[in-house]
């Protein structure tokens, strides 16, 4: 196979051998922000398209997300990043309680620190009540939650309802990620519960153009 579409095969097969000299040999061509959008994401989205649709079991789900995890952290070192700009305001990112899918939550932290913010990561399966902790010791300027499965949109929802009732955190603005969620579920019917702001981003970028537009 040729160089890009054999990199994408070891994100779906799970293959981890051999992928280092496809990843040095990729950046001879294209910058690492490129490989990971178009080539890997694309990868990840088949696996994504297997499992739904029972032609790939869960191990190997496991395995095609242990192949991506280590080409990101490969290439996280070569993304450009704005040296100069630093210091635009904290975020606190957490994946929420009941959920481990953290890869796209990862992506988003490695972009914000990338262009200038300080990213408090803090990991998967995480409760409102950490996350708030975090945000207050943290002095957060924003709080970024991602969650790929359907009941993690109904957390999203009751986490918004406890900032509620928490009163100054209530101010946060808030960042929402994940495959799960829409547009117009997060503008619509989760804005509709929380008296801070809510917004939705599709991808990291967007999460990083929500986040300039936050700290303007
Ligand atoms: Co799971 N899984 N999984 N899984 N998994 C999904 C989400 C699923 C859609 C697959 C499917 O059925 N087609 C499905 C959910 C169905 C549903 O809820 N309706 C599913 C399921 C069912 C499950 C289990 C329940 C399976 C089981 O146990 N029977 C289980 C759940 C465990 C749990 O959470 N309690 C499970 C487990 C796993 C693995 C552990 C094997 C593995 C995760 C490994 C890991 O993350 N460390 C895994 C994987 C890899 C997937 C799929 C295949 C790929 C997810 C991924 O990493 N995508 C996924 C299929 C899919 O998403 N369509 C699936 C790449 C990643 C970059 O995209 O995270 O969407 P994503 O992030 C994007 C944007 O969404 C956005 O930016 C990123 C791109 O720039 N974004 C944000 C994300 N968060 C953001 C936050 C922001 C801003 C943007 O601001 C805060």
């Amino acid at each position: 196979l040729p160089l890009f579409e054999r990199l994408e095969r070891r994100i779906v097969d799970g293959e981890r051998e051999g992928l280092d000299a496809d990843l040095a040999q990729a950046l001879e061509s294209r910058p690492a922000l490129e490989i990971i959008n178009d080539t890997l994401l694309s990868g990840m989205k088949t696996v994504g398209e297997l499992f739904g649709s029972g032609q790939m079991q869960l191990p190997f789900v496991l395995a095609s997300a242990e192949v991506m995890k280590t080409a990101v952290a490969y290439l996280e070192p070569f993304m450009e990043k704005a040296e100069d700009d630093t210091g635009k305001g904290t975020i606190v990112l957490a994946t929420v309680k009941g959920d481990v899918h953290d890869i796209g939550k990862n992506l988003v932290d490695i972009i914000l620190t990338n262009n200038g913010y300080t990213v408090v990561n803090l990991g998967i399966k995480q409760p409102i009540s950490t996350i708030l902790s975090a945000a207050e010791e943290h002095r957060a300027d924003a709080v970024g939650m991602s969650g790929l499965l359907v009941k993690s949109t109904v957390i999203m929802k009751e986490n918004l309802q406890e900032m509620n009732s928490r009163g100054a955190a209530a101010k946060l603005p808030v960042l929402l990620g994940g495959a799960a969620l829409t547009r117009s579920y997060v503008e619509n019917d989760l804005q509709e519960v929380y008296e801070g702001r809510v917004s939705y981003a599709r991808d990291a970028f967007e999460g990083l153009r929500l986040m300039d537009a936050t700290m303007a």
